[in-house]
């Protein structure tokens, strides 16, 4: 397997916004990001990734961009952003950035002129169509409610969203609006970017034949119109040709409806397109029809899409994990304990998160074991999905307490709370008022804290980072899934060839036996276990011990 820094690299994910604010406005910024520049190299990552920075009316937090050139007023300026780059270099870590290329914002000055006349000269960069019956052209749903079609009054068209109708999805289809893209992104690399992590880019094909969905699909079903469309890969191959093709950088592609093979015409090791991709199998896992409507997770369905993409990808494609990121609720409130175990469980996540094979990626707050927080009316949110979602459900009658639940479990909300930094006013995010409420668990759960607690969430994860440095068994090795059917032990081995692992995670509260010899792969029942790396206590008899609540551990397997 060819070795490269990607595949070695672990990626901690910044929501700018939530991350630190350095001038009081309640906004984090670059120059907060820059003050906490000795605690991200403190944690042993090797990228950041930020969301999206560029100008944006922010109706979707950046993720509706009016000029790709230039940073949003709030977070600073190309100077400020300069700074960052060095600074993040001067300490050996890259900067990855967002890429969002499915839409722009509704306000681009392209859509500006797009919406002028039929026949603009920017009309085409977007996607127009002529109703039918007197309502929009398909039954194409937009992500964040309705349809995905909105009608422009003066010209009688209709253009397509797939998100909000202040996201105007960009017509790939037009060269004009490639080679747009392609420039800009050079300029982004001659800047010094170190690659980038490209927002839905599996969406920019459409059918053209714009049919309608079929019964049996959803908006992000592998086979939906617009999901790995038709020409996906020649777009995403000249793109890599005019972009990165002589440049060493990283590409990780977010790709809604991913299957495993669909996965490996994306990211397959010899297709010249992207390194490695998002997949959304396992955070829908505990999904009930919608993203709003959720069971407590069935560990043994959850093993099983891991298995099946650790085995599916190993040795044609790479893999990216995460546990949660800006559009998911925290990890350990959703797939942990985030009350009587919460350290041993945010621990034994990060274990998990980190021992499996592929590129890791930690969002902000990950490493505190942040939780989900307190969110008492819908005035106390502040993501568009969220609202909107809201407002749908009241006018179908569900009850509103019901779907305040729906959203104090699920909404994007959960994540983009203020990074807790410290006890004092506002977890030390900012001295103004935050443009969204801090957890008020924050007292307990800051960074201060547990930089001064050595059994802190913090330290484990650092700890962690260091480990998975010096095993490379964890990064290269082959996956090979220990008691498949245990509804409460993760236990798989690592086995690169030269070292073999055996990492076991309690995913519960009760008390779980060890895994025997006789359960692991055949070729290594004549091993002995020792144990390297634990979230309990460490002492040598434990590695044959039954593990505790939500212990996790790391063992090597040697000849006897
Ligand atoms: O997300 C796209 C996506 O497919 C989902 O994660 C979806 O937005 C979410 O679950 C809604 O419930 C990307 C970005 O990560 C997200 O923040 C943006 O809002 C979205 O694209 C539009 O740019
Ligand atoms: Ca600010």
């Amino acid at each position: 397997m060819k070795r490269v820094w990607w595949k070695e690299a672990v990626v901690y994910q910044i929501y700018p916004r939530s991350f630190k604010d350095s001038n009081g406005d309640g906004i984090g910024d670059l120059r907060g990001i820059i003050e906490k520049l000795d605690y991200i190299a403190s944690l042993g990552i090797d990228v950041v990734w930020l969301n999206p920075i560029y100008s944006s009316p922010n109706y979707d937090n950046g993720y509706d961009i009016s000029d790709y050139e230039n940073i949003m007023e709030e977070f600073g300026t190309l100077e400020d952003f300069d700074e960052l780059i060095r600074g993040l270099h001067a300490r050996k870590i890259r900067l990855v950035m967002d890429l969002v290329v499915n839409h722009s914002s509704s306000f681009h000055p392209w859509f500006i002129e797009a919406k002028k006349s039929k026949t603009s000269a920017r009309r085409n960069f977007y996607i127009w169509r002529q109703g039918v019956a007197g309502g929009p052209p398909n039954d194409w749903k937009a992500c964040f409610t309705g349809s995905a079609w909105q009608l422009d009054k003066e010209s009688g068209e209709y253009y397509l969203h797939l998100f909000a109708p202040e996201q105007p999805d960009l017509n790939w289809e037009n060269p004009e609006l490639r080679s747009e893209v392609f420039a800009m992104m050079n300029l982004w690399l001659d800047r010094g970017v170190d690659g980038f992590r490209m927002d839905t880019i599996n969406l920019i094909s459409k059918d053209p034949s714009y049919r309608n969905l079929k019964p049996e699909e959803s908006m992000f079903s592998t086979t939906a119109p617009y999901v790995y469309g038709p020409k996906l890969h020649d777009y995403i191959r000249e793109m890599r040709q005019k972009t990165m093709a002589q440049r060493d950088v990283m590409t990780v592609g977010e790709a809604p409806g991913s299957t495993v093979e669909k996965a490996l015409d994306l990211v397959g090791e010899n297709r010249g397109e992207l390194d490695m991709l998002f997949q959304f199998e396992l955070v829908e896992a505990d999904w009930v029809g919608d993203k709003w409507h959720h069971q407590k997770l069935d560990l043994r369905r959850f093993k099983k899409i891991i298995e099946h993409w650790q085995q599916g990808l190993y040795g044609r494609a790479w893999n990216s994990n995460f546990l949660m990121n800006h559009d998911q609720p925290r990890s350990v409130s959703r797939f942990g304990d985030d009350r009587q175990y919460r350290s041993e469980s945010a621990k034994a996540l990060l274990l998990l998160n980190l021992s499996l094979g592929g590129t890791p990626y930690l969002y902000e707050g990950e490493e505190l074991g942040m939780t989900n927080s307190v969110w008492n009316s819908i005035g106390d949110f502040r993501d568009l999905d969220s609202i909107n979602y809201y407002h749908e459900a009241l006018g179908l009658g569900e009850k509103e307490e019901a779907i305040l639940d729906s959203l104090r479990f699920m909404s994007r909300d959960n994540a983009r709370t203020p990074m807790q930094w410290d006890a004092s006013a506002n977890a030390g995010f900012s001295t103004g008022k935050p443009w969204i409420d801090v957890n008020p668990n924050y007292r307990e759960i800051n960074v201060k804290a547990q930089e001064a607690e050595p059994e802190s969430v913090l330290a484990f994860a650092k700890a962690m980072l260091r480990f998975r440095k010096t095993h490379q068994a964890l990064v290269y090795g082959q996956f090979s899934l220990v008691r498949a059917d245990d509804p409460k032990l993760f236990a798989f081995t690592m086995d690169d060839g030269e070292e073999k692992l055996l990492v076991a995670v309690n995913m519960s509260s009760e008390t779980v036996p060890v895994p025997t010899a006789e359960e692991l792969p055949l070729s290594l029942q004549a091993f002995t276990l020792k144990l390297l790396l634990s979230n309990y206590p460490k002492h040598e008899s434990r590695a044959s011990e039954n593990l505790s609540a939500w212990e996790a551990r790391i063992c090597s397997l040697s000849q006897k």
